[in-house]
């Protein structure tokens, strides 16, 4: 069976996946999430008729579609269990809404009724899918895929932040306002980039909650040291970007002798003082998600997946990996929640006591973590000073996504190479391509600040408006460049929230989207000077001058 996918940077010969996906997504998964996309626009055909009548749709309705596209994202789930059950459910929500809408609607998305059995629905799905309209113009096809990805990353946004109680109505509507819109044929091309900025609007409101939400429940990061090396004793790994998830798990360990370790883009959990209050909250674990199969090789101990990025599980861990959430992968054993949200974490904990852990410690090393909007904020006067004397003479921003790629090795060497008198901020998981290094101090502050997880683009932007704030000027006219990576659909969101900012010049790489056609990057290049990344010392030249 051929599949269509090309949602991602590792896609194919940067073309599209067809045979399988490199991520590990089958043929019949990417059937699956074709159709619950599918399903996800007609309930959405439906629910917009609601919402422009003045009607609210159900919340549950809104976390049903959140949860689906989420689902959907780049290494999140591989369960067709899962999906099944999603799709069933759609059905129901379709039905419903079909009802209350009560008129003629005419898109087939709207009028598809799911099939009975996954033989029948992976059927029905080859009409479901990117290409299935090959009259399609090209262009139209390409906002409408980049809607969609910027779209999926915004749901893993508020599906964070709705996890601690908060969100965004007008992001919720947005669902179906944006989905819907993708089954407009009557939409020129002007009118699918405007919902494209829209998008990225909704973008910068959802991590502002997110932000919000981090901030009030965990207190706001500060400026914090984290041991990167083992430690003796029975230890559980956690990944992904739910801070909740961690938070019970730390209150469950409590006192039991296990060692809690934070991996990928759980790190930056370490800067907030609600969760670093934990001492056995020990330290980061391993370095980017692409390493995990390796990093996870036997390890005497347990491993929890809250979102992305989730790779094949090895046999060699296989019994010891736990998924919650939306996360998922066959016959991997699942930690759900009961409907207050609370979870329960026994069978984890029982495995990671019985597996041992670790034998000795190993030599501490330590990196720094906590430099959120605020913590970097209360040092404002220092680096404004630092500027002003010459001391401080550039801003680099390297963040984003990490992947497998041999060509990502750009982002440590421009690290490496960024002028001594520069101070880098950094988020997401493409840093431990370098937070491991030694960047020393400028003017009295560290030179790498690791501003968060990818979601923290919000808090950068932060920074970068206080500091265009003191200095008179717009954030494009600041000594500030944005050197970007990119690998799943969060990078989308937060790239559109960018552009909707009107910040220009991005550097983007490791390679540019698939699903962009010529026309729509043009369009990008000409009014955001979207730039592609060449070699590090080119770059920094074209920058520095
Ligand atoms: Fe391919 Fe990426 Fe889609 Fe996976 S998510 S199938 S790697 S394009
Ligand atoms: Fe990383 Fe998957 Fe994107 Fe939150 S965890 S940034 S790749």
């Amino acid at each position: 069976m051929e599949m269509f996918c090309y949602q991602c940077e590792q896609t194919a010969f940067g073309k599209g996946c067809t045979k399988g996906g490199v991520c590990g997504k089958t043929p019949e998964i990417a059937a699956l999430q074709d159709l619950l996309i599918y399903q996800l626009k007609g309930i959405s055909i439906y629910a917009n008729k609601l919402i422009e009548k003045g009607e609210k749709i159900d919340k549950e309705v809104v976390k049903f579609v959140e949860d689906s596209l989420f689902m959907t994202l780049t290494n999140v789930n591989f369960n067709s269990e899962d999906h099944l059950k999603a799709l069933k459910k759609s059905q129901q929500i379709k039905e419903v809404l079909r009802e209350k809408v009560n008129a003629d609607v005419k898109n087939e998305e709207a009028l598809y009724n799911l099939s009975s059995t996954k033989e029948e629905m992976l059927l029905d799905a080859k009409g479901a899918g990117i290409m299935y309209d090959e009259q399609l113009d090209g262009d139209i096809r390409s906002v409408r895929e980049t809607l969609k990805y910027g779209l999926k990353g915004i749901a893993a946004y508020s599906h964070q932040a709705r996890f601690i109680n908060y969100n965004s109505d007008e992001v919720d509507d947005f669902y179906f306002k944006a989905l819907s819109s993708m089954t407009d044929d009557s939409l020129k091309l002007e009118e699918l980039i405007g919902c494209l900025m829209k998008a990225g609007k909704m973008s910068v409101k959802v991590m502002e909650v997110l932000d919000k939400a981090n901030n009030e429940k965990y207190n706001s990061p500060t400026p914090t040291k984290v041991n990167v090396n083992i430690k003796k004793g029975p230890f559980i790994v956690v990944s992904g970007h739910d801070f909740r998830d961690l938070q019970m798990l730390l209150d469950q360990t409590e006192g039991k002798g296990i060692n809690i370790y934070t991996h990928g883009e759980m790190l930056p959990a370490h800067g907030y003082p609600e969760l670093n209050k934990y001492s056995h909250l020990v330290g980061n674990f391993g370095s980017a998600w692409q390493n995990q199969q390796k990093e996870f090789d036997s390890i005497p101990g347990c491993i929890l997946m809250t979102t992305n990025c989730l790779m094949k599980p090895r046999d060699s861990y296989k019994d010891r990996i736990f998924t919650t959430s939306v996360v998922g992968f066959d016959e991997i054993k699942h930690i759900d929640k009961d409907e207050n949200g609370n979870k329960d974490f026994s069978e984890i904990i029982e495995k990671a006591l019985e597996l041992g852990g670790y034998e000795e410690d190993d030599e501490v090393k330590e990196i720094l973590v906590g430099f959120g909007h605020k913590a970097t904020l209360s040092n404002a006067e220092a680096i404004i000073n630092a500027v002003k004397n010459g001391q401080v003479k550039h801003f680099f921003l390297i963040g984003g996504c990490d992947g497998a790629k041999p060509g990502r090795n750009y982002y440590t060497e421009f690290a490496e190479k960024v002028p001594k008198d520069a101070i880098i901020l950094t988020l997401a998981c493409g840093k431990y391509r370098f937070n491991k290094l030694e960047f020393g101090e400028v003017a009295g502050l560290p030179r790498l600040l690791d501003v968060g997880q990818c979601n923290d683009a919000y808090s950068a932007v932060r920074i970068a408006l206080a500091l265009a704030d003191a200095f008179g000027c717009g954030i494009n006219d600041l000594p500030l460049s944005l050197i970007i990576s990119w690998y799943e659909q969060k990078a989308v969101a937060d790239l559109l929230a960018l552009l909707s900012l009107g910040v220009k010049g991005i550097y983007l790489g490791p390679s540019l989207p698939a699903f962009l056609s010529p026309n729509v990057l043009k369009y990008l290049v000409d009014n955001f000077d979207i730039k592609p990344i060449s070699t590090p010392d080119e770059d920094l030249k074209e920058i520095l001058g």
